[in-house]
């Protein structure tokens, strides 16, 4: 199954622990990185603190979205995510974003992710890498909002 996750951080080396978490991600069992974004710079949006390192990760893998998600969260768990409140800043935040074309929603997982949509920080490094999956009119959508290319 093609799936793609979405990463961030705005805590920290955010680059160098974006760049790590792909490492731990292509570790995982049954699941092999395809192809990693550019990181993106952005304000917070909804959130506080400095400004967040964003990138998107295509992967292959033959684990199920739930222990796939179980297996980010145990690697936001080793970079020292704490979670105080919601949209607190962190020092990684990976998503699962889409997998494959499935729908699920559940209590604990929601994919496509429901607020992928809606930000610049996810469509802008979803469509350098993989523009099949987002349309034009979801690049529209997100067209005001500033994200750079870093
Ligand atoms: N993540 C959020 C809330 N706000 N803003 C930016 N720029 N980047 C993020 O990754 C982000 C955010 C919740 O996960
Ligand atoms: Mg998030
Ligand atoms: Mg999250």
């Amino acid at each position: 199954m093609i799936a793609f996750v979405g990463l961030g951080a705005n805590l920290g080396d955010a680059k160098a622990c974006l760049t790590w978490a792909m490492s731990q991600i292509d570790a995982l069992p049954f699941t092999q990185r395809v192809k990693a974004s550019s990181f993106y710079g952005s304000a917070p949006i909804d959130s506080s603190g400095p400004d967040y390192i964003n990138a998107v990760l295509q992967v292959s893998t033959c684990l199920g979205a739930p222990d796939l998600l179980v297996a980010l969260q145990k690697i936001e768990h080793l970079a020292g995510r704490e979670r105080p409140y919601r949209n607190a800043p962190r020092t990684l935040d990976l998503d699962l974003l889409l997998y494959g074309s499935a729908q699920i929603m559940s209590s604990m997982l929601q994919v496509p992710h429901p607020r992928m949509f809606e930000r610049a920080f996810v469509l802008l490094p979803l469509a350098e890498i993989a523009p099949g999956w987002v349309t034009a009119d979801q690049m529209t959508t997100v067209g005001d909002q500033v994200c750079e290319r870093i």
